[in-house]
């Protein structure tokens, strides 16, 4: 086991601890959690912030004075423990108002309630210091192709993206989007479905600067997808504004188990590249390592700790693995090997033109294409390598 410490920028929504266990097919397994103890407890384990949903924390259809004396409390746990909330975001899921959808429900009335919703914890999220704003469309999606009509979709969700990065403008909120790609689960489809998908959202958006992506590893690996490469893909595009660690075990419903507890090779290669980035350099991420889990309903109020503390320990366990297989000489040579540092070098020389590029018969015409195919690349050697740093056999 290994311990964590703030420094090491560990967060946790509120509603992954404080998950009761009630799924489609059963009720709750665990009584209700106070979210102050959960800020105390999370402190105790050595976590650096919390994050919440609206309604994680002031039950929705509060009064103004609930609302307030809830904040307070709140706050208090918050100063007693020196935790942070570098992340907020706003529940358009859970009541019956928003079946189909916030920003996209088909009734209008609904669209201008949820931006409503959002303007107003947009103003919390600031008030409490948090930098990312994420917003999950759990929602806004179909069951049935001809009940959506997806071009008008797309247009209010960027509407509604578009008027929240507006007002964080306006009000001179240190504050970004993240928005956060699900293929399915709630709805039968989600808009967004993918990492891919929503980086050619934001590419529509008139206030794109401020808008990125909090990708989830479950979420992508649900669609059967590569969460590494999708967030590798994201940092490359420098829309890596916040991520949701767990774990998942292959296409099926949405797991949430401890992060390293679904696919753990995927996960070793997840931390390889947020602690020591990219193999030839590029862009770093440098967020908080949010842990969006559920701990499983099967366990008490003991092994609710107990898995927040999983999630932690794994990612350091993981963090040393990963760093002892950057170190290690025979993987640079085996990366040497394999051509890996090669891909950095552009394909043309600096100031190569493409008519020079046709004119270098060596390139084409006096290439011997069967020759080069003749080249081992070496991968299985250099992923036996990173396997046995794994498995802490180096
Ligand atoms: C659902 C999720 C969400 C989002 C959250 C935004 C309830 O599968 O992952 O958690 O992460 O709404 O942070
Ligand atoms: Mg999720
Ligand atoms: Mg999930
Ligand atoms: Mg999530």
């Amino acid at each position: 086991t290994k311990t964590p410490t703030p420094a090491d920028r560990f967060t946790f929504g509120l509603w992954t601890v404080g998950w009761t266990g009630n799924d489609p097919f059963g009720t709750a397994t665990r009584a209700d959690l106070d979210p102050v103890e959960a800020i105390h407890k999370l402190a105790d384990l050595g976590a650096y912030g919390v994050t919440f949903h609206d309604d994680d924390l002031v039950p929705f259809g509060s009064s103004s004075q609930e609302r307030d004396l809830i904040l307070k409390r709140f706050r208090a746990a918050l100063a007693d423990t020196g935790l942070q909330v570098p992340m907020v975001t706003t529940n358009l899921f859970s009541h019956p108002v928003f079946k189909d959808g916030g920003f996209s429900s088909n009734d209008r009335s609904v669209r201008r309630f949820a931006l409503r919703k959002v303007l107003r914890n947009l103003d919390l999220a600031a008030e409490l210091g948090a930098k990312t704003f994420v917003m999950w469309g759990g929602r806004e999606g179909a069951e049935y192709d001809g009940s959506k009509d997806i071009s008008a979709a797309l247009d209010r969700m960027r509407e509604g993206v578009d008027t929240a990065a507006g007002y964080i403008k306006d009000q001179g909120y240190d504050l970004r989007i993240a928005l956060e790609p699900k293929p399915n689960e709630p709805r039968g489809d989600i808009l967004l479905p993918t990492v891919g998908h929503a980086l050619g959202f934001i590419a529509q958006l008139e206030h794109q600067d401020i808008v990125g992506l909090n990708p989830e590893t479950g979420h992508e690996q649900m669609a059967g997808l590569n969460y590494t490469h999708g967030i590798a893909q994201a940092l490359w595009a420098g829309k890596l504004f916040h991520i949701d660690l767990n774990g998942q075990k292959s296409i099926k419903y949405d797991q949430d188990l401890v992060f390293g507890h679904g696919d753990l090779t995927s996960a070793f290669f997840t931390v390889d590249l947020l602690e020591n980035g990219f193999p030839n350099g590029g862009p770093v991420y440098d967020g908080p390592r949010h842990f969006d889990y559920k701990p499983s309903r099967t366990d008490g109020y003991d092994g609710v700790w107990e898995s927040a503390a999983a999630n932690m320990s794994m990612y350091l366990l993981l963090k040393e693995r990963a760093q002892a297989f950057r170190a290690d000489p025979e993987v640079q040579e085996a990366l040497a090997a394999s051509g890996v540092g090669e891909l950095a070098e552009p394909t043309l020389a600096a100031g190569e033109s493409t008519a020079d590029l046709l004119a270098d018969t060596a390139a084409f015409d006096e290439f011997d294409a069967d020759a080069a195919a003749q080249r081992s690349f070496g991968f299985i050697r250099l992923n036996q390598l990173a396997m046995e740093h794994l498995l802490g056999s180096r």
